[in-house]
C-alpha cells in the first residue's frame, strides 16, 4: 500500500491522545477484519479452526491487513480474540461453527489452581510475533491497536463456559463467593497486563480493553468488578509502558461510564450504540478522556441516507472534542462492504459534505 496516500494525515489517531484534534476525526471500526469481507472468509477456511487463525502469525497478520488494503482506516486492530487469554491459561476453548465459543466452565475456586500464568506467557509470544510482523508491514501512519478483554468480561465466559444473554453464572459466582471470584479476577488482571505489555513491546501503538458485558452489573458490582480491576490493569501496563494510550470499552455502562472514565486512569472511552451523544461529550468534559464511537452497526448494515445523516450528526456533535469515529459495537457479518467505504467518505469529508 502506498505510504504517500496517508502521509498528509500523519499519525492522526495517536495525535488525538496528545490533544491535537483539528479536522475530521480519525476512524477505525471494531471487527473491521471479519466475516463481512470475502477475503476474510477465504483465509478463515484456509486456516481451519478459528484458534488456528489466531495462533498462526502469517494468517493473523494477513486478516488484520485485509481491511487496511481495502479502506482508508487510521488504525489496524490485531486479529485475535479475547478468549485467547483463557486458552493460554490452559482452559479448553473451542469455537463451534454457528454456535460461538465453548469453554470448560469454571464452577468453583479449586479449578482456578489449574490455570497457569507461566504457560500463558509462553503462548503470548505467538501473538507478539503477529504484532511484530504487522508493525513491520504497516505504514507508520497507521496506528496498530493491541487489545485484550477486560477481566470481568473474560471471567463471564470462563465461568459460564459460553456466551450468555445476562452473564448470570458469573454474577452468581461473584455474589456467592466474592473472594473466590476475586481470585479469578486478580489472576486475569495479572495475565492480561503481561499480554498487553507483550503486545506493546512487539510494536502495538494503542491498546483497547473490551468490557463487552460491563452493563450487566449494578453499580456496586460495577465498581468492584469493572472499575477496580480495570484501574489495576491500566496501572500495571503503565508501570512498564507509561506512554501507550489505553482505551476502555465498557459496553452498556451508560451513566456509569463517567465514573469509569474518572477512576480507571484510561486515556479514552469507547461508547456503545445506546450511549446518548450528550453523555459522550459529558464524559470528555468530566474526565478529559478521548471519546470513541458510536454509530449503530445495524445502521452501517442498512446503509443509505439514514446512515449518512447519523454519521454526520455524530461527527458534528463531537466536533472540537478529541473524538475517534467508530461503531458502537462490532461490524455485523451481513454488512455490505460498500457501506463501509461510503461511511469512511462521509466521516472524512466532514459535516458539510
Ligand atoms: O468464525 C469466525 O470468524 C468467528 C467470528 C469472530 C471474529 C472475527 C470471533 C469469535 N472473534 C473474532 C475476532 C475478534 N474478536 C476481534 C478481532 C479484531 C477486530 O477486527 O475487531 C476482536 C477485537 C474480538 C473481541 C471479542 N471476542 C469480544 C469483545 C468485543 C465484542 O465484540 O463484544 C468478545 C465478546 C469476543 C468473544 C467472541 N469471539 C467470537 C465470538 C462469536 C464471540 C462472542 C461470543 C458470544 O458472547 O456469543
Amino acid at each position: 500500500m502506498a505510504v504517500d496516500e496517508h502521509s498528509d494525515r500523519g499519525r492522526r489517531l495517536l495525535r488525538v491522545f496528545k490533544g491535537e484534534h483539528e479536522g475530521p476525526p480519525p476512524l477505525w471500526l471494531m471487527r473491521q477484519a471479519g466475516r463481512y469481507l470475502p477475503e476474510y472468509r477465504a483465509t478463515r477456511t484456509q486456516a481451519g479452526s478459528f484458534l488456528d487463525l489466531c495462533y498462526t502469525p502469517s494468517l493473523a497478520a494477513e486478516v488484520t491487513l485485509q481491511p487496511i488494503r481495502r479502506y482508508d482506516f487510521d488504525a489496524a486492530i490485531l486479529f485475535s480474540d479475547i478468549l485467547v487469554v483463557p486458552h493460554a491459561l490452559g482452559q479448553s476453548v473451542d469455537f463451534v461453527e454457528g454456535e460461538g465459543p465453548r469453554l470448560s466452565a469454571i464452577t468453583d475456586v479449586s479449578e482456578l489452581r489449574r490455570l497457569d500464568v507461566g504457560r500463558a506467557r509462553h503462548k503470548y509470544t505467538i501473538v507478539a510475533e503477529t504484532v511484530a510482523r504487522l508493525r513491520q508491514d504497516l505504514p507508520r501512519e497507521i496506528a496498530l491497536i493491541g487489545f485484550c478483554g477486560a477481566p470481568w468480561t473474560v471471567a463471564t465466559y470462563m465461568v459460564a463456559g459460553r456466551g450468555t444473554p445476562d452473564q448470570a453464572p458469573a454474577r452468581l459466582f461473584a455474589y456467592r463467593d466474592p473472594a473466590g471470584f476475586g481470585e479469578l479476577v486478580d489472576l486475569l488482571v495479572a495475565t492480561s497486563a503481561d499480554y498487553l505489555c507483550d503486545q506493546v513491546a512487539a510494536g502495538a501503538d494503542v491498546l483497547q480493553i473490551f468490557d463487552t458485558w460491563a452493563g450487566a452489573l449494578p453499580d456496586d458490582q460495577f465498581e468492584r468488578w469493572v472499575i477496580q480491576p480495570t484501574r489495576r490493569l491500566v496501572a500495571a501496563v503503565r508501570s512498564r509502558h507509561p506512554e501507550v494510550p489505553i482505551i476502555g470499552f465498557p459496553r452498556g455502562a451508560q451513566a456509569l461510564a463517567v465514573r469509569y472514565a474518572l477512576q480507571t486512569g484510561l486515556d479514552g472511552v469507547g461508547c456503545d450504540t445506546s450511549m446518548p451523544l450528550h453523555l459522550m461529550s459529558q464524559i470528555h468534559r468530566d474526565a478529559q478522556v478521548v471519546i470513541q464511537g458510536n454509530l449503530d452497526p445495524l445502521l452501517l448494515l442498512a446503509g443509505g441516507e439514514h446512515m449518512r445523516a447519523r454519521a454526520r450528526q455524530i461527527v458534528m456533535a463531537m466536533s472540537g472534542l478529541p473524538h475517534i469515529f467508530n461503531l458502537g459495537h462490532g461490524i455485523l457479518p451481513q454488512t455490505p462492504p460498500e457501506n463501509v467505504r461510503e461511511l469512511i467518505q462521509i466521516v472524512r469529508s466532514g459535516v458539510d459534505a
